[in-house]
């Protein structure tokens, strides 16, 4: 990893007062897009609805010589070809994703980066094969503490040219249900989703899920790569270490009832009844309830839950709540917990803008 002047523009910061979104911030959207909020009705989200996050460029790789290496501490390196791995015994697997940073463009002061709003988030059936018995055949060395995997894609953040590449605990690597996925919705992966191949790490934020994977290294060392050691920590001043960000926090969204407006996607809605209808999910804990309120928090009502899917643990439950609409403007509020605790209602701020998961607030009018 080398290490370049860092230019001021490229270098984390957070917005000045009242700074509005910059053209950086809309490139990175433009590249980068959500799940329309509307795909909330699909169990599975469907091909191109998903959302998409990269950091650097997708690169360009032929999946006829491109081959994965799995070395380091290991006592048989392995480098293994897409059709060795398709030759594995395959699971499909329904598992949601969602990146850390969902929800960042509302924090206030605003972390400037990537600017999520809440759609940062979808649910596909990937097919792969299990990562653990791979490793059990490379022989893991008795000394390993850690796993890194590495992306094909290149480029300089925080000042350092690097490839992606992000570290997971050796036990997580040996979960069952860790997958090395080459389809997606039945189809193979595309190229925006890490083509030829990716790691899928259920329950975990998006950036554990590295895309275009290359290389599988076991390591005797903790380790201290930029996307561990730098990004991807909890921390509200610039000098402390932070905490790592690794399980999905819980969260609840609302589909957006009745209609929007062109610009400014406020809500119109009809008097009468309404099903207000979402999804509601968790990387840490089973989620135990989901509350709405129509009042802008002052009252909740316990919404209709799902019951969980034992065939698919790591995706989103739908949930339901009967609300009578009257006439004038009301804020809709969902909230979802797990046996650790509810989202919060006031936000939780940290200078990366990382595992925020403030409750959606959705303004709507219901005309006369
Ligand atoms: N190689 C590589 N893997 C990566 C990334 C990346 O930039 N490069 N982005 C990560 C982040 S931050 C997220 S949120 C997820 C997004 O996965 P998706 O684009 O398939 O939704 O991929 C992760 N894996
Ligand atoms: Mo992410």
């Amino acid at each position: 990893m080398a290490t370049t002047e860092p230019t001021h523009r490229g270098r984390a910061r957070i917005a000045e007062p009242g700074e509005g979104i910059g053209l950086d911030e809309l490139a990175l959207a433009t590249r980068n897009h959500g799940m329309p909020l509307e795909a909330l009705r699909y169990d599975v989200t469907p091909p191109g609805l998903h959302y998409v996050l990269t950091h650097y460029d997708i690169p360009a790789v032929d999946p006829g010589d491109w081959s994965l290496e799995v070395g380091g501490a290991v006592a048989r390196p392995l480098r293994l070809d897409l059709d060795a791995l398709r030759r594995r015994p395959a699971v499909t697997a329904r598992v949601l994703l969602e990146c850390a940073g969902n929800g960042r463009a509302r924090l206030e002061p605003r972390p400037v980066s990537q600017p999520w709003l809440l759609e940062a988030v979808g649910s596909a059936e990937w097919t792969g094969t299990p990562l653990a018995p791979l490793l059990r055949e490379a022989g893991v060395s008795p000394g390993a503490v850690d796993v890194a995997f590495t992306g094909a894609d290149h480029g300089v953040e925080g000042g350092r040219e690097q490839d992606y590449s992000r570290g997971l605990p050796l036990a997580e690597a040996l979960r069952p249900d860790v997958l090395l996925a080459w389809g997606m919705n039945g189809a193979p992966l595309p190229p925006q989703h890490g083509a030829p191949l990716r790691l899928l790490v259920p329950g975990w934020y998006g950036m554990a899920h590295v895309k275009w994977l290359t290389r599988i290294e076991v390591l005797d060392r903790p380790f201290t790569g930029f996307q561990n050691a730098v990004a991807y920590r909890i921390k509200v001043d610039a000098h402390e270490a932070g905490v790592p960000v690794t399980r999905i926090a819980p969260r609840a969204l609302l589909a957006p009832p009745g209609w929007p407006d062109f610009l400014t996607r406020e809500r119109f809605l009809r008097p009468g009844p309404v099903a207000l209808t979402g999804r509601a999910w968790s990387g840490r804990a089973p989620v135990t309830g989901v509350e709405v309120s129509t009042d802008g928090g002052a009252t909740w009502t316990p919404a209709h839950l799902a019951p969980a899917d034992p065939a698919h643990p790591w995706t989103w439950r739908a949930w339901t709540c009967a609300w009578d609409a009257r006439p004038g403007r009301h804020e809709l509020v969902v909230r979802a917990a797990d046996a650790e605790g509810a989202q919060p209602v006031q936000q939780r701020w940290n200078r990366q803008g990382m595992a925020n998961n403030l409750v959606q607030r959705v303004p709507v009018t219901v005309r006369q």
